[in-house]
């Protein structure tokens, strides 16, 4: 099998090209990524001489790139995006042009080429619980966020591609992962990496909100289960019930770490902060028994020791000019 992998370079999208190639040897991988900010090909150094991957820089915004890219394939996984709630609170456009021009961009290719296609969403495009309640595939849409907006209405046009042109979709929407490559501008990897430099950790408002946690080769897992099993049209969301506030994962992380809580700094809240997030994946664990493997607490101890081990890789990342002028400007504004 062909597989088009769209954002590979980030995050979730480099740890599943890890995954697939562990777990299909014989795959054929494409990595079609613009290289953001974000998007970093030292995630992908081990498999980089791997005679089935092939790595192309390009934005899916291309038209004509995409196109010819689409064309050799026989699915696509797309997880490229803008991803990050706080930049979109400074500047949404970078997320309409990539998460629904660029979503729509694919989504034409697909159809004309007759591919089949998955779209990685998120829990976010369902809004904010109160203290009661889960997020499941029929919940309403309430995005929230500029950054939640843009993925909702990528979730609508892969939906619409499937019941206007027959396009062979799935989608997944999954609460928040951790793990290695995660860009340390997000809560775990940005908190571990300001304490492994004895900087203090900036928690928002009273850091009572509440996110469902899942280490990213779970979700991988679940990701590689809907692509070869998942029906036609359908969605499955995807979380750990893994419920923790931001203060007990700050907590959580300054035991590990041996530090005390005078390294927490309290900063303003987010605007229009989500208050809770949580996912019933029942569907997902009936129809296809998918499990998460991992257990939060195992899983974070072994997140924060990557992050202990791999220093170069975050000091490289932290220590980019537009990283700190990024924080700067969003203390500043809010
Ligand atoms: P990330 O920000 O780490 O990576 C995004 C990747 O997309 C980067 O490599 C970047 O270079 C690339 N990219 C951005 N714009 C592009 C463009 N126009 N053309 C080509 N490539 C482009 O993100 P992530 O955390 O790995 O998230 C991946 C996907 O999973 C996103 O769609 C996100 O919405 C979704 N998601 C993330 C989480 C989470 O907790 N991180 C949870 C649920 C869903
Ligand atoms: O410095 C911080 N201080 C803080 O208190 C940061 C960066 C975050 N937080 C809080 C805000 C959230 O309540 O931590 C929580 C998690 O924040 P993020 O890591 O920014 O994640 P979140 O906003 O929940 O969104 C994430 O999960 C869903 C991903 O970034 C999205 O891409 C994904 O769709």
């Amino acid at each position: 099998m062909k597989i088009l992998v769209t954002g590979g370079a980030g995050f979730i999208g480099s740890n599943f090209i890890h995954y697939l190639f562990k777990k299909h040897s014989d795959y054929e991988i494409i990595n079609l990524d613009s290289l953001t900010y974000c998007g970093n090909l030292e995630n992908l150094k081990t498999i980089e001489d791997n005679p089935n991957y092939e790595f192309i820089k390009g934005d899916i915004c291309d038209s004509g790139l995409v196109d010819q890219v689409v064309k050799d394939v026989d699915a696509i996984v797309h997880f490229a995006a803008e991803s990050h709630v706080d930049r979109s609170i400074l500047n949404a456009t970078p997320f309409v042009r990539t998460n629904v021009l660029g979503t729509t961009n694919l989504l034409d290719a697909a159809q004309k080429h007759k591919k089949r296609f998955h779209y990685i969403s998120t829990d976010e495009v369902f809004g904010s619980l109160g203290s009661q309640g889960y997020f499941k595939e029929n919940s309403h849409y309430d995005p929230h966020s500029p950054y939640s907006a843009s993925k909702a209405a990528g979730d609508h046009l892969v939906r619409a591609y499937f019941h206007t042109h027959r396009l062979p979709i799935t989608i997944t929407n999954c609460s928040n992962n951790y793990g290695p490559y995660q860009f340390p501008e997000k809560l775990i990897p940005l908190f571990v990496t300001n304490l492994l430099e004895k900087k203090k950790v900036p928690l928002y408002g009273e850091g009572l909100n509440v996110r469902d946690w899942l280490y990213v080769e779970d979700h991988c897992q679940a990701i590689d289960l809907v692509l070869h099993q998942g029906k036609i049209g359908e969605t499955y969301c995807v979380g750990g019930n893994e419920e923790k506030t931001n203060l007990e994962i700050t907590h959580k992380i300054l035991e590990i770490l041996g530090l005390g809580t005078e390294m927490i700094e309290r900063v303003p809240d987010r605007k229009g902060h989500d208050q809770r997030y949580a996912i019933d994946a029942s569907k997902i664990k009936k129809e296809l028994g998918w499990e998460p493997e991992h257990k939060f607490e195992e899983a974070l101890l072994k997140t924060v020791k990557w992050y202990q081990n791999n220093e170069e890789w975050w000091q490289r990342i932290k220590n980019k000019e537009y990283l700190n002028y990024y924080q700067k400007q969003y203390q500043e504004k809010k």
